[in-house]
Parts: C-alpha cells; sequence; structure tokens
C-alpha cells in the first residue's frame, strides 16, 4: 500500500490540527488544538492515520501577520519536509475558516509566502482548500449558500491572486521552471469540532471521504528538488 502525505497549511487557529486529529482518529489527540489567542503548534509533526493506514497528516504552525515569526516558522516547514517528507507528499491542504467573508489581506500576503515557498511548477494543482467551521448544525440551505459564495468569490480571488504572484515569480523562472496555475482548485466542506447533541458529523465524514480518495489520486510532489533547495526570504 503506498502512502499519501498530506500537508496542512494556513493561518493560526483556523483548525489545521483538528482536521489532522479528524483524519488521524486516535484516542488521545496528537496533535495539540486550542481556541486560546497566539500560535498553538509550534512543531511540523507528522502521523499515520489509526483508520486510513494509507494516509499520513502532517500538521504544520500556523502563519499569523501579528506574532514576528512567520519567516522562522517558515522554515522550519520547509526545513521539515526536505528533512522528512521530499516524498510522499500528494496533496497540501490550505485551511481557512468558512466564516470569514472574504479574502482578507493577510490571506494574500500567505498566498504570496505559499507562492515563494514552493517554486515547483505542477505545485498548485496539489493544493485544495478546507472550509473549516462548516458547522453541523448549519441547515443544509445555508450551507448551499456558503459554497456557492466560496466557489464564485473566495476560490475566484484566490486564483486570481496566485495568478498575479506566479506572473511576477514566472518573469524570473526558465521556460520549463514556470508555476501553472490550475483553472479550479478543490474544496471541502467540514466541521471536526466536538459533537454537539443531537448532531451528527456525516456531512464532514463524506467531505473527508472526498478528500482523501482527491489526495490518493494525486501523483507523488518530488520536494528534492533543486528548485525547492534554495533559502527564501518572504519578505
Ligand atoms: N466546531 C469546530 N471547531 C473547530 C473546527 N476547526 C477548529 N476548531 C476549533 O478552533 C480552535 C483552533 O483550532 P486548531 O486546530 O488548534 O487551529 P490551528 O490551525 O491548528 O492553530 P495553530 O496551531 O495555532 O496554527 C480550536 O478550539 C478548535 O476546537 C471545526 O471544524 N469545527
Ligand atoms: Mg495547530
Amino acid at each position: 500500500m503506498s502512502i499519501t502525505k498530506i500537508l496542512v497549511l494556513g493561518k493560526t487557529g483556523e483548525g489545521k490540527s483538528t482536521l489532522c486529529n479528524y483524519i488521524l482518529k486516535y484516542n488521545e489527540k496528537k496533535c495539540k488544538e486550542s481556541s486560546a489567542p497566539g500560535l498553538c503548534t509550534k512543531t511540523v509533526d507528522g502521523f499515520i492515520s489509526n483508520h486510513y493506514k494509507d494516509i499520513f497528516m502532517i500538521d504544520t504552525p500556523g502563519l499569523s501577520d501579528s506574532s514576528g515569526e512567520d519567516q522562522i516558522i517558515v522554515d522550519r516547514i520547509r526545513k521539515a519536509i526536505k528533512d522528512k517528507h521530499s516524498q510522499g507528499i500528494r496533496a497540501i491542504i490550505l485551511v481557512s475558516n468558512i466564516n470569514t467573508d472574504r479574502l482578507s489581506f493577510d490571506d494574500k500576503r500567505l498566498l504570496l509566502i505559499y507562492c515563494k515557498m514552493f517554486p515547483i511548477p505542477e505545485f498548485w494543482y496539489h493544493v485544495g482548500i478546507v472550509f473549516s467551521k462548516s458547522y453541523d448544525y448549519f441547515p443544509e440551505e445555508a450551507l448551499n449558500g456558503f459554497k456557492s459564495t466560496k466557489q464564485k468569490e473566495f476560490l475566484h480571488d484566490l486564483i486570481k491572486t496566485i495568478e498575479n504572484h506566479t506572473n511576477e515569480l514566472n518573469k524570473t523562472l526558465p521556460p520549463d521552471r514556470q508555476i501553472q496555475i490550475p483553472g479550479v482548485i478543490q474544496a471541502f466542506f467540514t466541521d471536526c469540532g466536538e459533537l454537539l447533541p443531537g448532531f451528527n458529523h456525516d456531512r464532514t465524514d463524506k467531505e473527508i471521504e472526498r478528500l482523501i480518495n482527491w489526495a490518493r489520486g494525486n501523483d507523488y510532489l518530488d520536494f528534492s528538488r533543486t528548485d525547492f533547495n534554495t533559502d527564501m526570504d518572504i519578505n
């Protein structure tokens, strides 16, 4: 059985560790979660799922405008990938809270960082978005409304933003290393929080199955290549 590694990235507090724990399905939580302000996860940690035996989740510290630690975190994530996960990553998940309306200035800043962090031509074809906190108690119609707004506005803006960033980067890259941007980015809507009385995680479980099947179907990204191995300044 080939292992599918999923790298989870995003802003602090959006639900990266909670998503990892949900997929890992151990009795005790492997990844620390917290609702307290400030960065919770400090290190890059990977675990094989106790349920999906071929799925390996890589949780990362969140980026944050206000922490002043983004460069350290970016270096830490890149080092962990180079040292431990240069082979085996099939999917990258960006976690974003569904309850924030638009792509913020900080989201755009983060997308630029990811573009610089991963100057790999096919990188963005391996990226999906998890809209966390798509609460179980949202009625179906409300969730459908969210989904359509996210597709029409958020994901549209996100692709445009990556396009703008990569157009700049591509000017500095030779033809065979030009970054490619997909027309569509996969989106998944999950509530991985504690179950409230009277609700179930059926909707989330279907989305997680879809996410995992999508990840399994991807090729491996090769992070041992030289274009990933140069130092990177986020500014
Ligand atoms: N109900 C619900 N709560 C969530 C969900 N995702 C995250 N949370 C809550 O949001 C808070 C932050 O979640 P974390 O998983 O620690 O966030 P993180 O992205 O790992 O944060 P950092 O480690 O600081 O980068 C915790 O209190 C979680 O319980 C979700 O899908 N549903
Ligand atoms: Mg975390």
